[in-house]
């Protein structure tokens, strides 16, 4: 028995440090330590059973090559040498008839780390002159938003938020998403100070909070501008912050100036005193800071959103405190990128948005993919228009090869499947996006069965097709050294790696906004409506887009985080009907009662599954969460079903939350325990 140190580079803001139980090449246990000191010594249930999948009855061991048909899941074991010799000459092939761009990589976050992604997987896809792929799936329009207004300024760190008199959690959900910030929340509650949620869903903090906005899905863009409005108009602006440090503060007044509480209240279904009341907070308190999720994104209007909530404390003027201020995403302030590991520079091919891979897929499309390649991605089960996804991989013409550690609803329709090792068996360098730590993972124990790492699988598949070039990171260490070697900190980072497993960014690790970091703008300043994004949003920045609902389709589907899974990631270890909620106020009208099964609909599909009837959401919305497997519905199909593959105002983002639905009791429920069809 022996414990190692690493870390969990899962998609988490947290990026938890942790103490690995090893017994004779098997994980034991997993928990926390306290070297990152902002996680400490805890870690999330989920990771908590880690173990269980690495061992379990769904890890892949072997290649595998198809012997059913698409989605049966029937394959045979075969040796590394048949997979990888079948898929180098099929790419080979692929190419020279089709050319490179009838190729598609398909990944997205897998395990975050920046040697796992855009490294050697991205020199072999470039060299082939395949389908570039644009990973918008998750964070774009945020990350338009934050980089436009504020050129990505780091954000208040967690253990700060403890010094708030004030705490808005905007469209997120820190019990599931990213539990570590939480302490530092209930301590500055506990010494008096006020928290405010804005969500549909009455969520654990909602429960607890002083205020909850619970608004309709995609409405948050009415509800900040009639904020802004409101300090304007109350004399509440910063009108000093404003002119020393911003542009555009009178074009976002004129924009906001449509919005009065009244009208933004109608639009988002909720009180217009509420949010008269969070004006008034927010303009009295100090320090007071906006914790920007991405549930606020995810719909039309996401973008524009995301920029007016961020827009708020530069009017307010709540800057230059500890504790004041907003957090996004802190991932940029570590100026690293896995792009150094790629070695080889970006081609001039077709950029293909990952949430509309179902068209590229469509035999129908004017140039179909003909070669699918996905890594550290479940697609089938977490991009938009599943269905149509799911046609384009049942296309006989359609080689998919998927390299993953589990088989997942993705993989069982592959003709060729990769067994990838686990964060927990090769290295890795990882660093969170809300937590200011950058960690080194190691090889905890040996690679499960005969898995390899994306390194290993890429590299091969470069050598099998030429595509070596003198220079090229031969292993993970030198892909690492070059990812770090390219950055002006590196040597320090590296430094701070060997000697303690975790470096720090040169910010700090409880930087104070405008006291001392400051935007990244080529100006240094605030860009309160930044010309670029003015101009990709269709309506205008802080233009808004009303509700797609209509009157077949009148519910709100949302698919928030699970506290389970991350994303799909260990769906597996679930194997009972995941339940849809629905509110008493729309379950009643349609003889719907807690326990049944029903039917939830659109134009795009449907999904067979199991309702939990309950007031912890708001009427009209229904939610089902995002990433479970098709074993946890009757018909195998989920949320991603009925979800329209329309884009974000800004940088071609996903609309998950724009699903609207009809619901209704099924008519002749499965069997229950009779498991899900595929
Ligand atoms: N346990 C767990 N942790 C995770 C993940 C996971 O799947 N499971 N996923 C990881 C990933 S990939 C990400 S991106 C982050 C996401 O982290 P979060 O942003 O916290 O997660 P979401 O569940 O997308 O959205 C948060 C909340 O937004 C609400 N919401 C939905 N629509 C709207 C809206 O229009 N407006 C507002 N104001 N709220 C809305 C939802 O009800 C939900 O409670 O979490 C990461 N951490
Ligand atoms: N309906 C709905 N769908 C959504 C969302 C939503 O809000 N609603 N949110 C979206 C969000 S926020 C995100 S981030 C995406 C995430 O969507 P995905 O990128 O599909 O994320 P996961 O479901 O976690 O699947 C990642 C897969 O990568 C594998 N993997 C992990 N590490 C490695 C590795 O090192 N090598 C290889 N080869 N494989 C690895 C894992 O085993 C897992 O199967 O989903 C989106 N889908
Ligand atoms: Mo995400």
């Amino acid at each position: 028995m022996k414990t190692v140190d690493s870390v969990c580079p899962l998609d988490c803001p947290d990026s938890c440090s942790i103490a690995v139980e090893v017994d004779g090449g098997r994980v034991v246990s997993i928990d926390g330590t306290p070297r990152n000191p902002v996680t400490g010594s805890y870690i999330c249930a989920k990771v908590r059973r880690f173990p269980e999948a690495v061992h379990g009855p769904h890890r892949v061991a072997t290649p595998l090559r198809r012997t059913g048909d698409k989605g049966e899941g029937a394959f045979r074991p075969v040796s590394w040498d048949e997979a990888l010799g079948e898929i180098a000459g099929r790419l080979r092939q692929v190419r020279d008839t089709h050319g490179g761009e009838a190729i598609l990589p398909l990944f997205y976050g897998g395990s975050n780390g920046y040697l796992s992604q855009g490294t050697t997987d991205a020199r072999l896809f470039r060299r082939l002159g395949a389908s570039r792929l644009a990973r918008t799936v998750c964070s774009a329009p945020t990350g338009a938003a934050s980089s436009g207004l504020y050129g990505n300024m780091a954000g208040v760190a967690y253990p700060d938020y403890a010094r708030a008199r004030l705490i808005v959690m905007w469209g997120v959900n820190p019990h599931a998403s990213g539990i570590h910030i939480l302490p530092f929340v209930q301590r500055a509650q506990r010494t008096g100070a006020k928290v405010v949620v804005v969500d549909p869903r009455r969520t654990k903090l909602a429960a607890r909070a002083d205020l909850h906005l619970a608004v309709r899905p995609g409405t948050d863009l009415p509800v900040a501008l009639a904020l802004i409005r409101w300090l304007f108009e109350h004399d509440a602006a910063d009108r000093e912050f404003l002119a020393a440090h911003c542009t555009g503060a009178e074009a976002l007044r004129e924009r906001a100036a449509p919005w009065s509480p009244a009208r933004a209240a109608a639009e988002a279904g909720i009180d217009a005193g509420d949010i008269e009341r969070l004006a008034r907070w927010y303009a009295e308190t100090s320090p007071a800071v906006i914790r920007c999720g991405w549930g606020l994104e995810r719909n039309r209007n996401g973008g524009s959103a995301a920029a007016a909530v961020l827009a708020l404390p530069a009017v307010a003027g709540k800057f230059g405190i500890r504790g004041g201020g907003y957090t996004l995403t802190n991932s940029p302030v570590w100026g690293l990128s896995s792009e150094p590991g790629a070695a080889e520079p970006v081609p001039d091919t077709r950029l293909v948005n990952m949430n509309r891979v179902g068209r590229v897929l469509d035999p129908a499309a004017e140039s179909p993919v003909r070669f699918l390649f996905v890594y550290n991605n479940n697609g089938l089960m977490t991009l938009p228009e599943q269905e149509r996804v799911r046609r384009g991989l049942l296309r006989g013409d359609l080689f998919t090869v998927v390299f993953d550690s589990f088989l997942t609803d993705t993989a069982r329709y592959a003709d060729v499947v990769l067994p990838a090792a686990t964060f927990l068996e090769r290295r890795e360098l990882a660093r969170g996006y809300g937590a200011y730590a950058m960690q080194r993972g190691v090889p905890v124990i040996p690679p499960v069965g005969e898995s390899r790492t994306n390194h290993e699988v890429f590299a091969d598949l470069c050598a099998r097709l030429d595509l070596d070039r003198p220079g090229d990171p031969r292993t993970e260490e030198e892909v690492e050294t070059a990812v770090l070697g390219a950055h002006p900190e590196g040597a320090r980072y590296t430094r701070e790696l060997d000697e303690a497993g975790i470096a720090l960014p040169a910010s700090g690790v409880a930087p104070v906004q405008f006291g001392d970091i400051f935007p990244g703008t080529p100006d240094g300043k605030v860009h309160l409506v930044p010309g670029a994004l003015d101009a990709e949003a269709p309506l205008g920045l802080y233009g808004y887009r009303g509700d797609p609902a209509t009157a077949g389709y009148p519910l709100a589907l949302i698919s928030p985080a699970s506290a389970k899974m991350v994303t799909s990631t260990l769906g597996q270890l679930y194997p009972d009907p995941w339940p849809m909620e629905l509110h008493p106020d729309d379950a009643a009208p349609r003889g719907i009662v807690d326990g049944d099964t029903v039917r939830v609909f659109n134009d795009l599909g449907e999904v067979v599954c199991r309702v939990r009837v309950t007031g912890a959401l708001r009427p009209g919305v229904a939610s089902l969460a995002k990433g479970i497997w098709s074993h946890h519905t009757f018909n195998g199909r989920t949320a991603n079903a009925l979800c329209p593959d329309t884009l974000t105002d800004l940088a071609g983002g996903a609309c998950f939350n724009d699903a609207r639905v009809q619901v209704e009791r099924h008519p002749d429920p499965p069997v229950p325990g009779n498991g899900a069809a595929r």
